[in-house]
């Protein structure tokens, strides 16, 4: 008695002529007592027991023919591969800022296993990326795209198993350095706010601010800016600034009133930063002494001349944001003779999720 036991996973050969199969397995029949039997973990026994009577030659030339026709049945009935793999971004999150270069982690698996990964960007497939091997990794270089700062993008990844079963994994969103708040009319006069961004780290609270209109020194009242962003860190209107602020004003260059009534929208902001012509700073408002008292410095300031654009930021965990960050910004133009205020929003607020925006990129 023979025993044979043949794995057979990876099935590649198609039956083209079933009745050749058929006609010389029966010639093979008459040399095995025993059926054949597969079971269901495509394991094939079968044991042979040759007739006395038959030759050595005839038994060995049969044998052979046999043993093809059975394995060629036997890759006829197993079932082709048809689970797709499961794939996984893990890496980065949602919502996250991301630089000029991105690490893109995914999770894969498959019955059979991996053959590829392929990673995607806003749909266009980055071929350079294509890996075959675990850990399923891809750094990958946005500079090759032409991005707008602030824009919102799409990541995603294929997994491909050996058949070419693919699946597609989560989309995941990302924004490119900044998170573009609101972009503003272009007011009739020089130096109103154009777009306002944010983003921030662990540790930082920080605004991207471009204008209409370039400065020449940001500090001179003339040709400068008086930018204040309002932050109303509770989400509270009824703590903070009040509504119809009422400050009596004692800087010099802006005695044209002895007092100034403005509301930030229908915020109360608890903080306010300030940038340009009146300094760089913090301020907090002091509900006892009805007005803004100074509070902190800005971590950094990036602000130079005949530009029109600045990026600050702040002390993040000072600010105690609780759910969420609403804002409002004002700028102030000076002109001889005018005073003009650009707010931002012209009504209402803006609203930015403390979840989001992390920025990741170096
Ligand atoms: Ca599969
Ligand atoms: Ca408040
Ligand atoms: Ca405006």
């Amino acid at each position: 008695m023979i025993d044979l036991k043949i794995r057979w996973n990876r099935p590649s050969v198609k039956i083209n002529k079933v009745g050749d199969i058929l006609v010389h397995f029966r010639v093979a029949e008459r040399i095995f007592q025993n059926a054949v039997v597969l079971n269901s973990m495509n394991v094939m026994n079968y044991s042979i027991k040759p007739e006395p009577i038959m030759k050595r030659a005839n038994f060995a030339i049969s044998y052979v023919i046999s043993f093809m026709m059975i394995m060629i049945i036997n890759c006829a009935v197993v079932e082709p591969d048809t689970i797709k793999p499961e794939i996984k971004i893990t890496y980065p999150t949602q919502d996250v800022v991301v630089g000029d270069t991105l690490l893109i982690r995914v999770e894969a698996s498959d019955n059979e296993g991996i053959a590829r990964i392929e990673y995607y960007f806003d749909a266009q497939h980055d071929s350079t990326g294509d890996d075959t091997s675990e850990p399923y990794e891809h750094l990958l270089a946005l500079d090759q795209f032409t991005l707008s700062l602030g824009g919102r993008h799409t990541l995603f990844a294929k997994a491909f198993d050996e058949v070419e079963n693919e699946m597609i994994s989560n989309f995941v969103r990302v924004y490119y350095k900044w998170i573009e708040l609101i972009v503003d009319e272009n007011e009739p006069f020089k130096r109103d706010i154009y777009k306002i961004f944010i983003r921030n780290t662990d540790v930082s609270l920080q605004f991207r601010l471009e204008y209409h209109g370039e400065w020449s020194d940001p500090y001179q009242k003339l040709s400068g800016i008086n930018c204040a962003i309002f932050l109303d860190t509770d989400s509270d209107a009824a703590t903070g600034m009040p509504q119809d602020t009422v400050q009596t004003l004692y800087d010099s260059f802006l005695t044209m009133n002895d007092s100034l009534r403005y509301s930030a929208a229908d915020i109360g902001p608890d903080y306010m930063i300030v940038i340009g012509l009146e300094g760089d700073g913090v301020w907090k408002w002091d509900a006892a002494g009805v007005n803004w008292t100074f509070f902190d410095s800005p971590q950094f300031v990036s602000m130079v001349k005949d530009t029109s654009f600045f990026e600050i930021g702040v002390n993040l965990k000072s600010l105690q944001i609780e759910e969420s960050l609403d804002i409002v910004t004002a700028n102030i133009t000076y002109t001889p003779d005018e005073t003009f205020w650009d707010w931002v929003p012209d009504n209402g607020h803006i609203r930015y999720d403390k979840n989001a925006g992390l920025y990741i990129g170096k």
